[in-house]
């Protein structure tokens, strides 16, 4: 009977690794940032390692399962003492562990979100409203126009409520249904919302972030491969949530020119 169940938790052990091993190749298409990179690196070094200790406990429980196993029958139930300084040794070795992995995580996660201090960023807000994202670009003046809610209205095309005919930093604002960003620019994305909570995703750039309802939370990227990426809300926010998603096109420089002077047009 010991020897079944030690089978059994080595089998499962090392099929469960070997799985996770093999789907891990394609959870997440390629990413096309440096930062997306940096995720990624930080995602496997974090997946082996857990994926390391895992199996190694699971085949120290079988040996122990096997070593330890009833010869006798009837024998009594011995009671059993730990080993404090063993224990000491790896609850020690585990924090120091999760610290370093927090430590080491903590960069990429911070390289995308202290946006303030980027030459030549591209500024655009992503506005998040059920169901749809609209996203600003502050025109040639370089400045958003202030928000107006009592003037928001979906049903007039005036999503984010501007008033041009008062607000002068307003008249320039091209607000898109679509996001696009010229490639290799760094980007700065402002996220708001207008409801609920949302949630900015774009998997090829590993950036998830809500977008809040009173509040600017900035993230930055900075695409290196042009092509069309979608951007999905990952937070339920509602019935139509799952129809909450947008384009997100990265251009030649000269492209993008060109798509801003004919959004704009559209305004
Ligand atoms: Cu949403």
């Amino acid at each position: 009977m010991a020897f079944l169940v030690s089978l059994a938790v080595v089998l499962l052990a090392v099929s469960t690794s070997v799985l996770l091993l093999l789907s891990h190749q394609g959870w997440l298409p390629p990413a096309v940032s440096l930062l997306a990179k940096a995720v990624d690196r930080q995602f496997d070094v974090t997946f082996v390692i857990s994926g390391v200790l895992f199996a190694s406990a699971q085949l120290l429980l079988a040996t122990f399962i096997w070593k330890y196993r009833s010869t006798r029958r009837n024998a009594r139930v011995m009671p059993m003492r730990g080993h404090g300084i063993l224990q000491g040794i790896w609850t020690a070795a585990m924090a120091v562990l999760f610290v370093w992995l927090a430590v080491t995580g903590f960069v990429p996660w911070a390289t995308a979100r202290a946006t303030e201090r980027i030459p030549g960023v591209l500024v655009v807000e992503a506005w998040g409203e059920q169901f749809e994202w609209h996203f600003r670009y502050p025109g040639p003046d370089g400045k958003f126009g202030p928000v107006h809610p009592d003037l928001m209205n979906d049903g007039a095309g005036n999503y984010l409520g501007l008033a041009p005919w008062r607000d002068p930093a307003s008249r320039d604002d091209i607000v898109t249904a679509n996001l696009a960003v010229p490639v290799n620019q760094p980007v700065r994305l402002i996220l708001r919302s207008k409801d609920v909570i949302h949630s900015f995703f774009v998997r090829e750039l590993r950036i998830k972030q809500d977008a809040i309802p009173g509040e600017e939370i900035p993230v930055h990227f900075t695409a290196a491969k042009t092509g069309t990426y979608e951007i999905v809300c990952t937070e339920l926010c509602g019935m139509g949530h799952y129809e909450m998603h947008a384009k997100l096109f990265v251009m030649t420089e000269s492209r993008f020119e060109k798509w801003l002077r004919k959004m704009a047009a559209q305004q």
